[in-house]
């Protein structure tokens, strides 16, 4: 009986203690109250009990100890010597619970922190998040600057073949610009006619020969000489040539346009009886060289008439240039 009223006493001691920590330090205080000396413990209360005017001192005196926590020890002078032990077990209990209490509250402290920390790690993974979407956002950007470049890239390039087709075309033309500048300001310019002169007939031969035209009416660009009767091409091109021959009636006439050394063009006319004179002529365009010699002959056995009636004539001019 008396031992049951010690344990609610303890355990109205050890009220302050937290709900977990309580049944440790419950225990602890169990194992601290052998059974033997528990026994001693509950004699002595027995004893104590028969005089209950001194019960009541003690138990006041226990409450007031505990107020005054932890100078227990202290005050052995006015407390019985069992009292007194037990006094100064319940002290060392409240130390120790005191320490517990503190590595309560220390235990409490570390879980604050590491919720601290927990909350910081938390806002460390979101500011990675709001990066990593940054980055992926920055890439995208990239990415479609990328595309713009290449198109900007092909468009350019279509840009540059439409820029050499110009150029090119431009240079054709400016070509074509420079020879038609070439053609019209050195502008060669060839013209001649020429006539027989003489005073009468040239009479037949045994052989082929050249015809002089000695009478210059034009010679532009002085590519005729009169005195050989040789036409020197200055450049190369198209021109054109005609002649013609007169010889009175007794006579053939036939003559020939040389080229070089290769007969081009030839006129003849045949003496009759019921005719006076013969004339005959011709004409045509020829495609020379630059220095190709173009020149009249009179057949072998032919006859013209030379004088200054310019019936007989050779003349030539520059068409084109090629
Ligand atoms: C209490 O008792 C201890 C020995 O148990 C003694 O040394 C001390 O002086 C005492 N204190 C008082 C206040 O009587
Ligand atoms: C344009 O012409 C230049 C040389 O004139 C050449 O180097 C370049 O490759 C050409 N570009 C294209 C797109 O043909
Ligand atoms: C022949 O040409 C000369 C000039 O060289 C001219 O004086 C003359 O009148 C011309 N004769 C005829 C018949 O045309």
């Amino acid at each position: 009986m008396g031992g049951l009223t010690l344990t609610l006493l303890l355990l109205c001691l050890s009220g302050t203690l937290s709900e977990d920590a309580g049944e440790d330090n419950l225990n602890d205080i169990m194992v601290q109250i052998q059974p033997e000396q528990g026994q001693d413990i509950e004699n002595e209360y027995k004893t104590h009990n028969q005089h209950s005017e001194q019960d009541q001192d003690i138990e006041s005196e226990v409450i007031f100890k505990q107020n005054q926590a932890p100078s227990l020890p202290e005050t052995n002078g006015s407390c019985q010597p069992d009292m007194c032990n037990l006094l100064r077990h319940l002290g060392a209990m409240e130390a120790r619970l005191t320490t517990a209490e503190n590595q309560v509250e220390e235990l409490s402290n570390m879980e604050a922190i590491v919720a601290l920390l927990q909350r910081e790690t938390e806002f460390q993974a979101a500011q990675l998040r709001v990066m990593e979407t940054k980055l992926s956002t920055s890439e995208n950007l990239m990415k479609s600057m990328k595309r713009e470049n290449d198109v900007q890239e092909r468009k350019l390039q279509v840009l540059s073949f439409r820029v050499n087709a110009t150029e090119f075309r431009v240079e054709q033309q400016q070509i074509l610009l420079d020879e038609l500048r070439r053609q019209s300001e050195d502008g060669t310019k060839i013209a001649f006619t020429a006539a027989l002169g003489g005073d009468g007939h040239i009479p037949p031969s045994e052989r082929e020969t050249n015809l002089a035209f000695s009478n210059v009416f034009t010679n532009v660009g002085d590519a005729y000489n009169p005195g050989s009767g040789v036409f020197n091409t200055p450049v190369k091109g198209v021109y054109y040539f005609s002649f013609s021959s007169f010889a009175n009636s007794q006579h053939n006439v036939c003559v020939s346009l040389f080229r070089n050394n290769v007969r081009m063009l030839s006129a003849c006319d045949h003496h009759t009886e019921h005719d006076s004179s013969d004339s005959s002529g011709n004409g045509g365009t020829l495609h020379l060289e630059q220095g190709d010699h173009v020149y009249m002959t009179l057949h072998a056995h032919s006859h013209i008439f030379a004088d200054f009636q310019n019936r007989s004539t050779f003349s030539g001019f520059l068409l084109f240039r090629t």
